[in-house]
């Protein structure tokens, strides 16, 4: 009984160190796997990944495509997912528009689910609402922003 018992851990500890190597090997060919993925159009930023297709729209045309494709616009939530965003900008020399605005309430900026912002990058003087027809927001290649007409065609970037 006590000799089963032992070789019973043994076993049991091979069969581990098998998984720690076959775990090991997987890590690797994922991380591989994630770089190529991401490149040359998508960033990491902790959790979340923000990818472009590449596709030019207005604000609804862009939402709508990133949940249909099961993510969402991208909604920086701080200074190192803007700079992610603003990487994809520059890479295309194309502002986009994030998943941000303020239809519902004229100056109160929240995301898609309803929530207020928590975090905010405008351009000096914005948001300024110009000609009363600003709800949407514009990133440029400073990472800066500006509110501007959700009917206007920005480079979709989203986030999941
Ligand atoms: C005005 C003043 C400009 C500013 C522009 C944008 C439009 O024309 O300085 O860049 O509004 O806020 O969205
Ligand atoms: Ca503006």
């Amino acid at each position: 009984k006590g000799d089963s018992g032992l070789s019973e851990i043994n076993l049991l500890k091979r069969q581990v160190s098998t998984l720690e190597g076959q775990l090991r090997a997987l890590q690797s060919s994922f991380s591989k796997y994630k770089q190529v993925i991401m490149f040359p159009n998508g960033r990491i930023v902790g959790e979340k990944i923000f990818m472009t297709s590449g596709y030019d729209g207005n604000f609804d045309s862009l939402k709508q495509r990133c949940s249909q494709a099961g993510g969402q616009l991208a909604s920086p939530r701080n200074a190192a997912e803007n700079a992610a965003i603003q990487q994809i900008i520059v890479l295309y020399n194309k502002s986009v528009f994030l998943g941000i605005n303020d239809i519902q309430t004229e100056g109160h900026f929240k995301y898609l689910n309803g929530e207020n912002i928590g975090y905010s990058n405008w351009h000096t003087g914005e948001p300024n609402n110009q000609s009363d027809a600003e709800d949407c927001v514009e990133v440029h290649s400073s990472g800066k922003w500006n509110d501007r007409s959700c009917g206007e065609k920005r480079l979709i970037v989203c986030e999941f």
